[in-house]
């Protein structure tokens, strides 16, 4: 046995932390050299403990004041808030000595540093609509105590708006989140979009917490009896004793801002912060340990399966040996091609839902033609003074106006419905993936004669949540010389050229509409691919490389076994 080995072997006597069980979990994968995104995984998962930085992300329905929330537990007006929805951007407050913002673009990963006071232009949907400024995300440092312990407090758009997009943000980020602070408010305090989500966060989010925020607009009675409507609706939910306080965010900043004038008043904010003061230092460590026990399991117990493969293969005569490595060969080749039929069929629904986006867009643009005719009717009878430029400038506005009215709504109800297609989408071939996995562990377990332990592609997988939504101006350009033209020649020509060139403009609009769809799909598809394959590839790399290694090897394997069952007992403990 060598020296490396040794060491791992000796590790295996005493029970691991979870620190150790990723070191030895690395060590194994190095010794291998299997595959480089379980090493990748590996090293951002030590990572994680390491910077022990936690990320509790502040998450809810739109306009339920999370992002005054996080303002008053800064005790500054940081992030905008306001009565339309807001936040459209990611924003991670991290402890900086200097107050600072970061934005980080979509593409090619560029920052750019800006005040504090320009955030609305980058995370607001006003300042930013669409998000077509194409910003990932935003960091902010702020030099405030609570941040110090190592916590990054996250504001996420809010769900359920007909800004679809924005909820798509958020569910995308939920992989990232270790602890959630939910935002309820008194009106009304838990909508069936809000059970929803919450029924589905708490699988992927070890720890929450729940808000019922905006106290300050009912009777001082009324607090504790919602609280109780909530504890029963939270219950239902499978969300047992949940921790609820009650607080007024906007009363918190006052507060805060000018602590002597409310002296009598309390904002119910201190109980929370005392609770999360108490929750850093105590629990902290817990929540991340079990975050990142949860992914070493799955690793764990991948490399055990090969290892134990590995075992077997050494134990087997040289013939017998050669015969399994040539039907483990075919069966990853199969798997490999089981894989690119799947992408083939993904990109063949992705090619159906375009087609469909095609035929509704056609719809679209035949059915307003003769409205938008009538209308540019209706503007000419309005507008007999204008000349030149004037006249110009007025029919380019009037146009832009009736192309938004053509395609906004269009374009809200076709993203629902390619959502909800997706989403169908996104979990038949999750489902397909995770059986083609199976089907490879079970054929290599009988090969080897060797027990399969279920192993499943825990992948957070969500197609919609790499859909980046991107709204283009609409425009069209009016020929600049026409313009020229004699007063008297101006306006028949220009609005007969207009009258006949409608359904050109709302072509060429759609054209724009569909390339943008294009994109935004591809752009999902390969990520959605991506993730999809590094599961089964993790696998299937790890299969090949312990089938061919170095023969002799089953005394390694075997002392491997040991300290992966004994990590795969470690972590299922901490999870339990
Ligand atoms: N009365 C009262 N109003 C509040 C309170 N907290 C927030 N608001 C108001 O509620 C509205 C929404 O607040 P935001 O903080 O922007 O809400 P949000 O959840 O971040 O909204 P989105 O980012 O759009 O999802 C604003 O008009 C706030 O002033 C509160 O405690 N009491
Ligand atoms: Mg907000």
């Amino acid at each position: 046995m060598d020296v490396g080995h040794m060491a791992i072997a000796a590790q295996a006597v005493e029970p691991h932390s979870i620190e150790e069980s990723l070191r030895t979990l690395r060590a194994i994968e190095e010794s291998k050299s299997s595959s480089k995104g379980l090493r990748d995984k590996l090293v951002a998962l030590e990572e994680k403990l390491a910077t022990g930085q936690l990320h509790l992300a502040v998450l809810g329905q739109m306009k339920r004041g999370k992002s005054s929330f996080i303002n008053a537990l800064l005790g500054v007006d940081v992030l905008p808030t306001g009565v339309l929805p807001v936040t459209a951007i990611i924003t991670e407050i991290r402890y900086g000595p200097a107050p600072e913002a970061i934005i980080v673009y979509a593409t090619g990963g560029l920052r750019e540093s800006v005040a504090l006071s320009a955030l609305a232009d980058y995370i607001t949907e006003a300042g930013n609509p669409g998000n077509k400024k194409q910003v990932a995300s935003v960091e902010v440092a702020y030099p405030s105590s609570f941040l110090e312990s190592g916590i990054v407090l996250i504001d996420t758009p809010g769900i359920g708006s007909t800004h679809v997009h924005n909820t798509q943000t958020t569910e995308s980020y939920l992989e990232h989140v270790d602890a959630g602070i939910v935002v309820l408010s008194v009106d009304p305090p838990i909508t069936e979009v809000e059970s929803q989500f919450v029924r589905r966060i708490k699988e992927d989010i070890p720890k929450l917490f729940f808000i019922l925020n905006k106290i300050d607009v009912v009777s001082a009675d009324e607090p504790s009896k919602i609280t109780e409507f909530l504890e029963n609706e939270l219950s239902r939910l499978h969300i047992e004793a949940p921790e609820i306080f009650q607080l007024s965010a906007r009363q918190a900043l006052q507060e805060k801002r000018q602590p002597f004038t409310h002296g009598e008043i309390s904002s119910g904010l201190d109980a929370f912060e005392s609770r999360l003061r108490t929750f850093l230092t105590k629990e902290k460590r817990q929540v991340l340990v079990r975050s990142v026990a949860l992914d070493a399991l799955q690793i764990a117990r991948t490399l055990k399966f090969a290892a134990s493969i590995g075992v077997r293969a050494g134990e087997l005569g040289p013939a017998e040996l050669e015969g399994k490595r040539m039907a483990l060969d075919r069966l990853l080749e199969r798997t490999a091609t089981e894989v690119r039929e799947l992408q083939i069929l993904l990109r063949q629904r992705s090619t159906d839902i375009l087609v469909r986006v095609e035929k509704d867009l056609k719809a679209q643009v035949e059915g307003h033609v003769s409205e938008v005719q009538q209308h540019l009717k209706r503007f000419q009878e309005q507008h007999t003074k204008e000349t030149g430029r004037a006249f110009g400038t007025l029919l380019e506005d009037f146009l832009m106006r009736e192309v938004e009215t053509v395609f906004q709504n269009w374009r809200i109800q076709e993203d629902e419905k390619i959502q909800a297609e997706l989403d169908e989408l996104s979990s038949r071939f999750v489902a397909q993936g995770n059986s083609i996995l199976e089907r490879l562990e079970k054929s290599a377990g009988a090969l080897f004669e060797i027990p399969v332990e279920h192993l499943s592609i825990s992948c957070p997988l969500r197609v919609e949540s790499r859909l980046r939504y991107r709204v283009e101006r609409v425009f069209y350009s009016l020929d600049s010389f026409l313009l020229l033209l004699p007063r008297f020649l101006l306006r028949p020509v220009v609005l007969r050229r207009m009258h006949n060139n409608v359904s050109l403009l709302l072509d060429m609009n759609a054209g724009r509409i569909r390339y943008d769809y294009v994109e935004r799909l591809q752009a999902s598809m390969t990520q959605f691919e991506k993730n999809l394959c590094a599961a089964i590839t993790m696998v299937t790399d790890t299969l090949n490389s312990v089938l061919h290694a170095p023969q002799g090897s089953a005394q390694k394997n075997s002392v491997t076994v040991g300290i992966l069952d004994s990590i795969v007992c470690d972590c299922s403990r901490l999870l339990t």
